[in-house]
Formats: C-alpha cells, sequence, structure tokens
C-alpha cells in the first residue's frame, strides 16, 4: 500500500515537473482505481434447501384440520424451532371434504395477507406460489385432503416468521407464528 501510495506521488510530482496535464489526469484516475479493489461481501441469502447434513433435526407434526371454511384449522398456532436445526414437519390434510384444500408456507412476519393475495393471483397453475418470492421463506405443495407432505428445511434465521395457508379464503383462520430462537 505504501509502495503504491509512493508511486503516485512520484507520478504527480514527474507530471506536475513536465507540465503535462493529460499525464496528471490519467495517474488521478488510475489512484482511485485501487479502491475498487475493496470488494463488499455478497449479501448472505437464507436457502430452505441449503441443509446442513450434521445439523440436528427438529421433527414436528401439524394438521390441517376441519371440512368447512368456518371451522378449518391448523393443529397449532405457534412453531417454534432452534436456530442451525433441520426441521421436519409431518404435514397432513386430515379433511375429507373435497374443497378443503391446505398448503404451508413460512412468510416474513406481517405479510400474511399480502402474500395471500399474491397467491390468489398465481393461481393452481403455480401451486399457489406467488411470482414475487421476496416474502417467502417457505413453500410446500398444496394438499388435497387426506394427503401428507414431508417438509425439511434449513431452519431460518433466528427471529418470528408467520406461516399461513394460502389457498383462496384460507389465510385469515389458517396462520400462526414461526419462531426461530
Ligand atoms: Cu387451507
Amino acid at each position: 500500500m505504501k509502495t503504491v501510495f509512493f508511486s503516485t506521488l512520484l507520478f504527480v510530482s514527474l507530471s506536475f515537473i513536465s507540465c503535462d496535464n493529460n499525464y496528471k489526469t490519467d495517474n488521478q484516475n488510475g489512484a482511485e482505481d485501487t479502491s475498487v479493489y475493496i470488494s463488499e461481501e455478497p449479501a448472505k441469502t437464507y436457502d430452505p434447501q441449503n441443509i446442513d447434513p450434521a445439523a440436528p433435526v427438529m421433527e414436528l407434526n401439524l394438521e390441517a384440520q376441519g371440512n368447512s371454511m368456518d371451522v378449518m384449522a391448523f393443529s397449532t398456532n405457534e412453531i417454534r424451532v432452534k436456530n442451525g436445526t433441520t426441521v421436519k414437519i409431518n404435514f397432513r390434510n386430515t379433511a375429507t371434504d373435497a374443497a378443503m384444500k391446505h398448503n404451508f408456507f413460512v412468510v416474513k412476519n406481517g405479510t400474511i395477507e399480502s402474500v395471500a393475495m399474491e397467491s390468489n393471483t398465481a393461481g393452481p397453475d403455480k401451486d399457489f406460489i406467488p411470482e414475487d418470492k421476496s416474502n417467502l421463506l417457505y413453500t410446500s405443495k398444496l394438499l388435497e385432503p387426506g394427503q401428507s407432505e414431508e417438509m425439511v428445511f434449513a431452519a431460518p434465521p433466528v427471529g418470528i416468521y408467520q406461516f399461513v395457508c394460502t389457498y383462496p379464503g384460507h389465510w385469515q383462520r389458517m396462520n400462526g407464528k414461526f419462531i426461530v430462537e
């Protein structure tokens, strides 16, 4: 670093001596360029599929229950997992009524309504997964009545999130807190 600074000084001095303005300008640009080499660390992003095989596994059961929209519910309204674990949720849709389809999304806190609206827009062809994924941490497939899915994903960073079923008309009754501690 010192050497660079010195040679820069020398160059500028020489330029002054020769009274060559172009030379001086070129050298100043060169000196400024050295700052470009200080690069920023890339932002660390959460990837639910980035599972550490050595991480402890937290296994739990979750049911979607009820045979009509006024009684449908998740079997819990709060899920707590430990930081650095692999989360394994045995998700079961216990309904028998054909209209009772459910999914399980983990989303940023305070976004269940907007995600549900975007899910409606995405529709069944996209498995109700919104185009804008910025609020999504994990998305399951849509479970028909009687179906189940083993959902395995890396625990998100420590924080408070929400889980929600985004099948049209379900988000208000079917949501809860997802806490990583
Ligand atoms: Cu649902």
